[in-house]
């Protein structure tokens, strides 16, 4: 039976600055965690030499493109456009007292577009970078004195922009910290888990700073958090199996938990004497994280399988997570296992763990894309992937869940997070360059590009039931 969804709920796309905007030193941008990163998160870091090939460095050119990037979306009915803000544009090395004109400037001519357009910016204040001279000299997140700095950054940022910012996240996939520290965190990779922990306590508080401040100077906006959702089931009935998953999936929901709630949860004391783990919480700390946050947003890819017992399982995708493959499950190109159904099952459980609404901010098919003899782009296999888990969206919202939106990640092609490749394509338009950064960057419509307007336009309507 055709479900619509909610009039109010809001359609659209998902990006970062260090995957889009290239001219990463241009208008008095400091350099970030990701220009160091040429192969992606996972991949070495180098600092950077002049005439050193970097793929970000242009990236998809949104920097100048954004006007035909922006009318694109429109295009397609967007109510919704998710990006982030690179903290090192406004403040280029993260410590000082005034911010970069040129750098606010930048993102005025952005939200104005999108007023034009009547897409609501959902705005990422640090999504997976931030100043490189922060992770140099302050050991990132290591240091408490990073409070103070984003606290001041998203300051800035709430006074500029809150007048047409009314949604906003404070950091990207927090969870991801645990398993790369350096990206999104400036943590040195190697830290102890005293070390991350710490560094991770002092991005709980400045999350919770940045929303208080939220709340007090953009009284009519939302802010959320934002964890990666990857949910892990048992791989057997066998006890230990169901409680082994059950603390793996408290690694990252521990985030939303304090996020949520404004506390640590009990669980935590266990973990952290077993590791040794002593925190420095300050009574200043307490009260700041009791700032609770509106919403919680996530992004959704895969599910894995964890086991205690003396099985077979095979591992899927050793860059991400330590995740077990799941029998029943089907992979992408890059070994995520594609799980419709685990969309809804992680809805549904965040839902009952928070009651607050939800907000899906990243979803979708990275693959390469052959042009048929046309030079079209015949993206079926997107145009699956996507209906499929929308479909559960849709299921989920019939549950009665509350669930405020959905953003696919990359509605036009960019530059890959954890690989660096523009050959790991999401997008709904084609972006003309190859991974060696060859091509005219001229965007073309895919023909997912069609079938998202129609599924927009029809408030998912058009969605079809997955195959079983
Ligand atoms: C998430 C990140 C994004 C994004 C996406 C897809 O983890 O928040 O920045 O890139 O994953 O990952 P990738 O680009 O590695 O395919």
């Amino acid at each position: 039976m055709a479900f619509r969804f909610p009039n109010d709920f809001l359609w659209g796309g998902a990006t970062a600055a260090n995957q889009i905007e290239g001219s990463n030193t241009t208008d008095g941008k400091g350099l970030s965690t990701s220009d160091v990163q040429p192969f992606g998160s996972f991949g070495e870091l180098i600092p950077r030499h002049g005439g050193d090939f970097n793929i970000k460095d242009i990236a998809i050119d949104f920097y100048h493109r954004y006007p035909e990037d922006i009318k694109l979306m429109s295009e397609m009915g967007f109510s919704c456009f998710r990006l982030s803000i690179a903290w090192s544009r406004i403040f280029p090395q993260g410590d000082e007292l005034q911010p970069n004109d040129a750098g606010l400037a930048y993102y005025d001519k952005i939200f104005d577009e999108l007023r034009k357009y009547n897409i609501t910016p959902l705005v990422t204040l640090s999504h997976y970078e931030m100043p490189l001279y922060l992770a140099e000299h302050y050991q990132g997140w290591t240091s408490r004195d990073v409070i103070a700095f984003f606290e001041r950054y998203a300051r800035v940022v709430f006074q500029r922009y809150g007048d047409r910012v009314k949604h906003w996240l404070t950091f990207n996939e927090i969870n991801v910290t645990l398993h790369e520290p350096f990206t999104g965190s400036g943590v040195p990779r190697g830290s102890s888990p005293q070390q991350l922990y710490q560094a991770i306590h002092h991005q709980l508080v400045a999350s919770a700073k940045a929303v208080k401040a939220c709340h007090e100077m953009v009284p009519n906006a939302q802010i959320g958090n934002m964890m990666l959702g990857a949910i892990q089931y048992p791989l057997t009935s066998h006890p230990d199996d169901v409680f082994e998953a059950l603390e793996r999936n408290r690694d990252w929901l521990f985030f939303g938990d304090v996020q949520a709630r404004g506390y640590y949860p009990s669980y935590m004391k266990r973990k952290f004497r077993e590791l040794s783990i002593t925190l420095n919480i300050t009574e200043d700390d307490v009260q700041s994280l009791k700032e609770t946050i509106d919403f919680v947003s996530f992004s959704y890819y895969m599910t894995g399988c964890v086991t205690t017992q003396k099985t077979n399982m095979t591992m899927m995708d050793e860059s991400m997570f330590k995740m077990g493959g799941n029998p029943y499950l089907e992979s992408t190109d890059w070994g995520w296992q594609i799980d419709p159904k685990g969309l809804r099952i992680v809805l549904n459980e965040l839902y009952d763990r928070y009651q607050k609404p939800l907000f899906i901010v990243e979803n979708g098919l990275g693959a390469v894309d052959v042009p048929n003899e046309n030079g079209d782009i015949e993206d079926n296999y997107r145009i699956q992937y996507l209906n499929d888990h929308l479909y559960q969206v849709g299921e989920a919202l019939q549950d009665g869940v509350e669930i405020m939106g959905y953003t696919s990640w990359g509605p036009i092609d960019l530059v890959s997070a954890s690989t660096a490749q523009m050959s790991k394509r999401y997008g709904f338009i084609h972006v003309d360059r190859d991974d060696q950064g060859n091509g005219s960057l001229a965007r073309k419509p895919k023909k997912s590009f069609y079938w998202y307007k129609d599924i927009i336009e029809s408030q998912g309507e058009g969605l079809v039931a997955p195959k079983q």
